[in-house]
């Protein structure tokens, strides 16, 4: 993945549009203050700190202006993840919990304690009231970190505290805030029982409420994908998931294309409301085009009826001898699927990294039909599960 990541200079100008906020909500000093926290709880009044990570990842970072938001304990392990991968250039890693202990662990490059007066830092304890109370306690920091950004994503696991009842009020505070936002939660195993995925249904439809576009990704698919995956195995392929969402989505916009998919066009196809989904996909030698895009609308934990689709961004990269029936190949066999006034916005990367005879295509499709964003009353716990 890591030839998907490139690096802008940024210029004056966008520096000036965008002030360094490591000060804020850098990771080294926050941990600091996490370490001061556990050592004599509630002791401190420090607030969550700052400190650059690496500057001139910084300033890239700060030219695009997109922050991706890990909630709770699955939001805060993604990011973990995304790190691991190297970061994504062109976006900021923040996770933001109510649980000192495992704000301290992760390795975003800023951090948010939220709620230390009410929780002390314990966590939300499964109740999304004390994670939306949590969050509410610290609205100013959170305005303070979307502030001026152009695109913020929100990732959590629903189904406990945090994550499920800060995610929505970060959202919100975030579109006040006129930030574009794309959330991308995951739904709990059914191992995890009925209750927990009641909480999840009641947080996601109010998370959808706030997002521009929210990308759903249920976790017991994950096990018909994979049926002898371990727990961290199948929680790693989510990950996965809510990965390729934040990079791919995050590269539409900040990759230098042949053919431009600007921010004006992502802007324009995921400022509608609702469920969307990401593909990712690559293809190989002869037919790489019609592969890479099967690929990547194929994706069974993208679980959703595309047919209604009115909107759809697709990003093709591939080496310069990409040709006209390739490009053509591709865009045809996402607009028959999709609805036929869709709008549709195609771009192409001429990446010299990629082989010769390799294709990579991003997809968003906005807009679809999800079951798990029916009216409440509508919907059936089990059916979902079994389905
Ligand atoms: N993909 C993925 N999902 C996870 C992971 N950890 C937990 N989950 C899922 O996310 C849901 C919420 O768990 P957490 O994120 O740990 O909960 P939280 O938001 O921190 O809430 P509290 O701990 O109650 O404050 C769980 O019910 C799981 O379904 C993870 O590492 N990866
Ligand atoms: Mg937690």
């Amino acid at each position: 993945m890591d030839d998907h990541f490139i690096i802008n200079i940024p210029n004056e100008e966008d520096e000036n549009k965008n002030p360094d906020k490591s000060t804020s909500f850098g990771s080294e000093k926050t941990n600091k203050s996490l370490e001061e926290l556990l050592k004599n709880q509630g002791g401190s009044n420090d607030r969550f700190s700052s400190q650059s990570v690496d500057s001139y990842i910084q300033q890239v970072l700060r030219t695009n202006r997109i922050l991706a938001l890990g909630v709770g304990g699955a939001g805060s392990n993604a990011t973990n993840n995304i790190m691991a991968r190297g970061g994504i250039l062109g976006a900021i890693t923040v996770a933001i919990n109510t649980d000192a202990r495992h704000l301290l662990s992760t390795n975003a490059e800023q951090k948010v304690l939220v709620g230390r007066e009410l929780t002390n830092g314990t966590g939300a304890g499964n109740d999304p009231n004390i994670g939306r109370a949590a969050a509410e306690e610290n609205e100013e920091d959170i305005r303070e970190l979307v502030r001026g950004n152009d695109l913020v994503f929100v990732a959590c696991g629903l189904g406990k505290g945090t994550g499920t009842g800060a995610a929505p009020f970060i959202a919100r505070i975030a579109q006040e805030e006129g930030c574009l936002v794309v959330s991308v939660c995951t739904l709990p195993f059914s191992s995890e029982g009925q209750p927990k995925m009641e909480t999840a249904l009641e947080g996601l439809q109010e998370l959808n409420e706030y997002s521009n576009t929210i990308i759903v990704v249920p976790n017991e698919k994950l096990l018909m994908y994979a049926p002898d995956f371990t727990l961290w195995d199948a929680f790693k392929l989510a990950d996965d998931v809510l990965i390729n969402a934040v990079v791919g989505l995050t590269e539409l916009i900040v990759l230098p294309a042949r053919v431009n998919v600007d921010f004006a066009d992502t802007k324009k196809i995921l400022r509608r409301s609702g469920p969307a989904v990401i593909g990712v996909g690559r293809g190989k030698g002869e037919n790489r085009s019609i592969q890479a895009i099967t690929n990547a609308l194929s994706n069974p934990l993208l679980d959703v009826d595309i047919t209604s689709s009115t909107g759809a961004l697709v990003n093709i990269k591939a080496n310069k001898n990409i040709s006209m029936t390739e490009v053509d190949t591709i865009t045809t066999m996402i607009t028959d699927q999709i609805h036929s006034k869709a709008e549709f916005v195609w771009g192409c990367n001429i990446d010299e990294s990629m082989p010769d005879d390799e294709l990579a295509v991003t997809v968003v499709i906005a807009e679809v039909s999800s079951p798990y964003l029916s009216k409440p009353e509508d919907i059936s716990i089990e059916a979902l599960w079994r389905d």
